[in-house]
């Protein structure tokens, strides 16, 4: 009796007092996106996720076979992160910009999502200025598309083809599939139309314009927005520069890839470290979430690049996944290689599986839909 008494007594305890669920910026989420978002807080806790781009579509040898990864033909698993890429649905294409069929794409997200893998979305538009690519910047171009300016419309009606395609994301109930919504990336950098030949204020009003778009002229509740910049920042006033606001991010990052010969020049370590701590203060002081967008090795020229430059470079943060960029294999119109996980039999397969088997690491075997996306105390 006595036992069944203080057993009572810590249930209630612990259901009376346990942190109540936080929201997202969204205060319309949907539940899952709630669930999501309190669930990642958490999950940080216990080590940082994998992610790796178009994971499901295609690898350095193949493309759309189904159930295949390169990052599960070389360790078994499934990463616990899934990128994916807009670029071109903004023009009504049914293709991206890197050829993968949008209707794939979902049935790809939402196979990830019922393993319980986190989706996040970026989005390389063209120009909606000019029509050229996104790494054609032009001087004006946020202006002609922000309200008064003459594209503006336009704008709109990319955005809504965005809106559609996040709304067709949906689970085995119906229910809309949550995605980390990577917009505007990179801004810090000139190569894209929204980097630095866009002001700083100007850059603030199109990240602005397009949640509330989403939010409240699209009824889209099934986003959680990550602000993300490359890695020209060396503080927290530079890295905050462009930040549009608490009340419309959720998560904060970065981009930086691995360049020159990792074998012999270990700096990329501090590199990313002194950048993540930047972040982690930035998000602790904000309560926001961290995490490194996207990263990577183009080849892996250093077998032992995963447990020696990366690892250490990761070892000891808080933030929440580390994504590295896509496994296009060659790339005929530019006629280069491009890969950033290693594929079966790739020299640095082998310290990949280590990078894998390493606590600190988590993939899609050591997370569950539950945890991800369930109502978790
Ligand atoms: C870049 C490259 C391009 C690609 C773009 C969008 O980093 O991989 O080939 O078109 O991302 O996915």
């Amino acid at each position: 009796m006595n036992h069944f008494f203080n057993a009572l007594i810590i249930l209630a305890l612990v259901s009376c007092c346990g942190k109540a669920p936080e929201k997202p910026t969204d205060l319309n989420a949907t539940k899952e996106t709630v669930n999501l978002y309190n669930n990642l807080k958490k999950i940080m806790d216990r080590g940082i996720m994998v992610g790796h781009q178009d994971d499901l579509a295609y690898g350095v040898t193949w493309k759309y076979e189904p159930g295949r990864s390169d990052v599960k033909d070389v360790t078994g698993d499934y990463p616990a992160v899934y990128g994916w890429e807009l670029g071109h649905l903004e023009l009504g294409a049914d293709t991206n910009l890197d050829g993968v069929p949008f209707d794939k794409m979902k049935s790809f997200i939402q196979e990830g999502y019922l393993r319980g893998g986190v989706i996040t979305i970026s989005w390389h538009g063209t120009n909606p200025m000019t029509g050229e690519s996104a790494w054609a910047p032009e001087e004006g171009t946020v202006t002609s598309i922000l309200p008064g300016g003459e594209k503006n419309e336009f704008f709109n009606q990319q955005l809504d083809r965005i809106a559609e395609f996040m709304l067709s994301l949906k689970g085995h109930r119906g229910e809309l599939i949550p995605v980390l919504f990577r917009p505007y990336h990179e801004h810090t950098g000139g190569w894209f139309w929204w980097g630095t030949t866009t002001p700083d204020e100007e850059y603030k009003a199109l990240f602005r314009y397009t949640v509330d778009y989403l939010k409240n002229k699209k009824n889209v509740h099934n986003l959680l927005y990550v602000y993300n910049t490359g890695s020209e920042f060396t503080n927290a006033e530079v890295f905050l520069r462009r930040y549009p606001g608490d009340d419309v991010i959720d998560m904060v990052s970065f981009d930086t890839y691995q360049r020159g010969d990792a074998s012999i020049d270990s700096s990329f370590i501090r590199h990313v470290a002194t950048r993540l701590d930047i972040i982690e203060k930035v998000a602790a002081g904000k309560n926001k979430i961290a995490l490194l967008g996207e990263t990577g090795y183009n080849q892996i020229p250093y077998n032992e690049w995963w447990t020696k430059r990366l690892l250490p470079a990761i070892e000891g943060h808080r933030i929440l996944y580390v994504l590295f960029w896509r496994n296009a294999g060659f790339k005929a119109h530019e006629k280069v290689t491009e890969y950033f996980v290693p594929y079966k039999g790739q020299p640095s397969a082998e310290d990949f599986v280590k990078f894998y088997n390493h606590p600190l690491t988590l993939f899609q075997n050591e997370i569950s839909y539950q945890e991800i996306y369930g109502q978790n105390k």
